[in-house]
């Protein structure tokens, strides 16, 4: 403590003599100096000068990927590539608390399937909320392929706040993408399994599994899916793959393809040919086309089929309704990309070197005029693909998915086999540019690419193999995320980024001045449920209420002491702790953690979460702050002590360790009023300067007003021990008075820095 004493009175009373400047000198190497050392082309140079942000700056547009296996979503920066949150959403995720603490553990076990926790998830598309086909960044949701899932994370706080299980599928992969208000959620099966649960032989494949596709129904006010409201369609046993929804013209209806329309059920251990044989046999397979606004009025007529409590529409009345329709696409297809207008909807063949322009006007006239190629097995009508195609381009080898650019008529196709992107005319019908990546895209996005307004600009290959790109970090690699300009002509690669959390598959970008998320919560927030905690507490009114072996310590948390610190308990007990964190500082974050326990919370400023721990065995359990908050963050400490069932207090000696005198009193004392001289002219400083202008600095003199009011209340208290003699206390309290002096000078520094950084000006009293 002295020693920090000594320093921060060092470095205040350097400022107050102006020691402290900001650096003007600059490193003397020329640029020439840095390309020659560092062997970087011009090109090179070019390429970083479009990607760096430099300190303090922002990034244009933010991208959200599916962090695959990993479960969780992954938010980036574009141009800069920085990473900026991994966001928790199927899977347990420490540094947020999220799958500790009760709030979210609550979210995570609306994910439970049959009654048991899935701790993994395979997340593949998120997708943005939109008004009027334009992200409007409010959500965003995400799909689990092999838990049939979909999440909402709520992007004014990024945390993930529902988790619906699928009522009928098995498994999944078309989903999630969003009606252009955000009405519906679509999420399509993948391999077709019987949508009542229990057991069916692959003998009765044809008559009793199916596909199917649910559209799950978004009450915008509550930011939460209703699955009250949502439906589902019982399709074919092919393994539908990506879906998206139309718009503009073709809004109303959704488009979802399919693999495997053979029906192929595999069976390798008996001599049988592979599924991957079996299930690439035909020219084409087919996509769906579903009226999903009909299906919506057919539901609320009541012709549905109950299963598992869900509505589902069956196939005969869907094409009875007409509102299920095929057309056939090029074999083993993977992507289903409706341009802006809704005009056409783009698709490509995995084992074709083109890719396939649907008309939905065609389309649309071959369903009024009942001119239909045939019936599949089920009965579903069949269009001509050729009468309904627009065009059809070679773009080469492997294509999989198409994403659109601001300028008319460009798209950008992921070339898988030939591992290239393809720019390419979808009006015309002709190939435009190609740019060879590495390795093996999958997934590709351009700004905004998938809604009604494309921003161009900037495209990221999702690649699939990383192999030499990086530094080698044993047998599993990195994904490897390359940044493209596509604002000329010819597309440019800028950037290899790794990826170490999962494979993502689909990534989405928005424009970053379209995000407003918090930077704090109302006090005493419950993240999970965005309502007051009902175990919020008050700074002074922390508690610890019994009820039988039941113990809830209301808690509190702020710089940088946690109350209460001292929690003795009864082996056998159960407590939770409520912990409110009443920071309203930017960035004050505090973490609580116990000893021997999974009890691990993450508090953001205002925020309330709790954690319930069993004391099964007597001991002693020391727990603090996980977040290095403060400078005292390491005294940021208490005990949980497990008395033993029993137990009798015995009186001991010498319980804790110094004893203060009315000396060690007065120096305190005479060290906190030189502290205030130092913090008046941190103060004069500020204040003497235009800081109302810079609103960071402002709540910077909020939070430090609010530290130093703490200071004048244990000075109080200080002062009133002293005038009863007890140095004991007065000392202590003292010390304290002198923290809360230290915070406030810390706080202080931060804006003063801020200000000469930010070309603050004085200003004439
Ligand atoms: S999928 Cu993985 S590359 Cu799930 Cu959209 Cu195409
Ligand atoms: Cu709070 Cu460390």
């Amino acid at each position: 403590m002295q020693l920090f004493g000594k320093r921060a009175l060092l470095a205040l009373s350097a400022f107050s003599f102006g020691l402290v400047t900001a650096s003007t000198s600059w490193s003397a190497d020329s640029l020439d100096d840095v390309m020659k050392r560092r062997g970087l082309t011009e090109k090179d140079v070019l390429a970083a000068a479009k990607t760096y942000v430099p300190t303090g700056k922002r990034d244009e547009f933010l991208a959200f990927a599916s962090g695959g296996q990993s479960g969780q979503v992954i938010v980036y920066g574009i141009p800069s590539m920085r990473i900026l949150k991994y966001i928790g959403v199927f899977t347990p995720e420490p540094w947020q608390g999220y799958g500790f603490d009760n709030e979210s553990k609550a979210v995570l076990a609306q994910g439970r399937i049959n009654g048991k926790d899935i701790l993994f998830g395979d997340t593949h598309h998120p997708a943005i909320s939109e008004t009027n086909g334009d992200y409007d960044g409010e959500y965003l949701f995400i799909n689990d392929k092999n838990n049939p899932r979909i999440a909402v994370i709520d992007l004014h706080d990024f945390e993930t706040k529902q988790i619906v299980v699928n009522p009928i599928m098995k498994s999944e992969h078309g989903g999630a993408f969003v009606t252009p208000n955000t009405d519906y959620i679509i999420e399509a099966s993948q391999y077709a399994s019987p949508l009542e649960n229990g057991y069916v032989p692959l003998s009765q494949f044809n008559e009793k599994y199916r596909g199917a596709v649910t559209y799950w129904k978004f009450d915008r006010k509550a930011g939460r899916i209703d699955p009250k409201q949502s439906f589902s369609l019982e399709l074919p046993p092919y393994s539908q793959d990506l879906s998206d929804f139309g718009k503009g013209v073709s809004d109303g209806w959704s488009f979802t393809n399919s693999f495997c329309s053979e029906r192929y059920v595999g069976g390798i251990e008996k001599g049988r040919p592979p599924f991957e044989a079996g299930c690439s046999q035909k020219d084409t397979d087919f996509f769906h086309m579903i009226n999903w606004k009909k299906a919506a009025e057919v539901v609320k007529a009541g012709k549905v089929k109950m299963i598992n409590d869900h509505p589902v529409i069956m196939m005969d009345t869907a094409i009875a309704e007409g509102i299920l329709y095929l057309v056939p696409e090029p074999k083993s297809p993977h992507g289903m990309d409706v341009s802006p207008d809704g005009k056409f909807m783009i698709v490509s063949g995995k084992l074709d070197s083109h890719t396939y322009v649907f008309s939905f006007e065609k389309m649309m006239n071959l369903i009024k005029n009942k001119d239909f190629a045939g019936k599949d097995p089920y009965g579903v009508p069949i269009l001509d693909l050729k009468k309904s195609l627009h065009t059809q381009v070679q773009v080469g080898l492997g294509p999989l998915h198409t994403q659109y650019d601001s300028k008319p008529c460009v798209v950008y196709t992921s070339i898988y086999v030939d591992s290239q992107v393809t720019k390419w005319d979808y009006c015309e019908g002709k190939v435009l540019d190609k740019l060879s990546i590495h390795y093996n895209i999958g997934h590709l996005m351009t700004m905004e690419g998938d809604s009604v307004n494309p921003k161009g600009k900037y495209l990221v290959a999702l690649n699939k193999l990383a192999i030499d790109r990086f530094n080698p970090v044993g047998p599993l690699h990195p994904q490897n995320h390359q940044l493209i300009d596509i604002s000329g002509d010819k597309m440019e690669l800028l950037y290899d980024m790794p990826l170490p959390l999962g494979e993502p598959h689909y990534a989405v970008a928005i424009a970053a001045d379209k995000l407003k998320p918090i930077i704090r919560y109302k006090s005493g927030w419950n993240t999970r449920t965005d309502e007051v905690h009902e175990g919020k507490t008050r700074p002074g009114k922390e508690r610890v209420e019994r009820d039988g072996n039941k113990v809830t310590v209301y808690g509190t948390t702020i710089r940088s002491h946690i109350t209460p610190e001292i929690v003795e308990v009864q082996e056998g007990d159960e407590v939770t702790f409520v912990m409110t964190n009443l920071e309203r500082a930017e960035d004050q974050t505090h973490g609580f953690a116990i000893n021997g326990t999974n009890a691990n919370l993450s508090l953001e400023p205002g925020k309330t979460a709790s954690v319930t721990v069993t004391a099964s065995r007597p001991g002693v359990f020391p727990y603090y702050c996980t977040e290095f908050c403060s400078a005292l963050h390491l005294e940021m400490q208490g005990y949980l002590l497990v008395q033993p069932k029993g137990y009798k207090e015995v009186a001991t000696k010498g319980a804790e360790g110094q004893a203060y005198t009315q000396a060690d009193y007065d120096k305190q004392f005479k060290t906190n009023i030189e502290t205030q001289g130092v913090i008046d002219s941190v103060v004069g400083y500020i204040v003497a300067r235009n800081y109302q202008d810079f609103p960071p600095v402002v709540s910077l003199v909020e939070d430090a007003t609010e530290q130093l009011g703490f200071a004048a209340d244990t000075r109080k208290k200080a002062e009133e021990f002293a005038a009863k003699n007890d140095w004991q206390n007065a000392t202590l309290w003292a010390g304290q008075w002198w923290q809360y002096q230290v915070k406030a000078a810390d706080i202080g520094l931060r804006a003063k820095t801020y200000l000469d950084q930010h070309g603050a000006v004085e200003v004439k009293k």
